[in-house]
């Protein structure tokens, strides 16, 4: 049993706020089923031969593993028969997937990225699942360009599942981010990191240096600056980097530091970085936002963001306060 003894569904029935209708209590209730399956499935893949590619390529022009396909479809079945879910956008699906029998009053529409760190599944490194929950607002089938290509502030709740030594769901709904681990052996999650805040500096900065000759100069020069020595700030930083934005912000949101995946120089495919806007950086930005941190391009608040497509890539620089402003700084021209 844990310390606390408090279960996610104990724990989202006590939740007030948005969650006190109920209704958004069970759509994460049955996230976290989705996420249990996904957890089984990832620990036996090499075994029922799922760590394979399929042979498709994905809408960012990636080739498809045969657990991200199987993982998307978890999930895309899990929300319908929520009968609580409009509309889901996926990293999956090219096209948004409505379930119109669904489209009622005060039904939901979730964004996700079912397997995050795809990369990292053909050799037993850590993954994830991040979900991203709004109220439908809109009428119709118009409705999804209504209610999803909307500012991240606007999101419900949001969070990611990783699925590491441990499976563990953080969450947050408006009122603090929560995290709860799987306990296997009952079946339940519970209560194990209440109240999470991130620590206004860390001493870690997590980026894909192979890409440092690819970046703008204002970003190289903020990495230069974490990278060398500097009396009473903790400089240089440590570097550490998963490949697996789930597991690098995990870390990030529990020992503090900064997380980047800035765009490159030039009009390049890359030139906004990689990461999606709706179903990565929103509610990482979220996440890290009700913990006390900061998420941003660079220039501008993430949660501010309009976004213009649903697959959308934005730059992001994401975690401890002080690191990201510090960072900013640089992009701002003011280091
Ligand atoms: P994915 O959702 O297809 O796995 O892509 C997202 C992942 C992030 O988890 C991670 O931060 C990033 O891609 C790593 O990319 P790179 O290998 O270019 O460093
Ligand atoms: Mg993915």
């Amino acid at each position: 049993m844990s310390l606390t003894g408090i279960t996610l569904s104990r724990h989202l029935l006590d939740d007030q706020g948005e969650l006190a209708d109920g209704d958004l209590a069970a759509l994460l209730m049955q996230i976290s089923l989705v996420a249990r399956i996904i957890s089984r499935e990832v620990k036996r893949a090499a075994l029922v031969g799922m760590l394979g590619y399929t042979g498709e390529v994905n809408v960012q022009g990636e080739q498809v593993r045969q657990l991200d396909l199987w993982s998307n479809e978890v999930c895309v079945n899990a929300l319908k028969e929520t009968r609580l879910v409009c509309t889901v956008v996926s990293e999956e699906m090219e096209n948004l997937l409505h379930f119109d029998r669904n489209c009622v009053a005060g039904s939901y529409v979730v964004c996700f990225d079912p397997v995050d760190g795809s990369s990292n599944i053909g050799v037993n490194g850590t993954v994830g699942t991040i979900f991203s929950i709004r109220r439908r607002r809109g009428e119709g089938r118009e409705h999804a360009a209504a209610d999803l290509l909307r500012k991240g502030s606007e999101q419900l709740a949001a969070g990611y599942v990783m699925y590491g030594p441990s499976t563990i769901l953080v969450y947050t709904a408006g009122r603090g981010v929560y995290g709860f681990t799987l306990d296997e052996s009952i079946g339940e999650y519970l209560l194990s990191h209440p109240n999470i805040a991130i620590p206004r500096r860390g001493k870690i900065y997590s980026v894909n240096l192979g890409n440092y000759h690819r970046w703008p100069e204002q970003t190289r020069r903020a990495i230069d600056y974490f990278n060398s020595p500097g009396k009473g700030t903790g400089r240089p930083y440590s570097l550490r980097y998963v490949g697996t934005m789930v597991s690098d912000m995990h870390r990030t949101l529990l020992e503090g530091g900064v997380f980047m995946y800035p765009g490159e120089a030039g009009e390049g495919k890359k030139s906004r970085g990689k990461l999606r806007l709706l179903y990565e950086a929103q509610p990482m930005g979220y996440v890290v936002e009700q913990a006390g941190g900061r998420a941003s391009t660079g220039l501008e608040r993430i949660l501010d963001i309009e976004p213009s497509e649903y697959h959308q890539r934005v730059p992001l620089i994401i975690g401890s306060a002080d690191d990201v402003a510090i960072v900013e700084e640089f992009y701002r021209g003011e280091r």
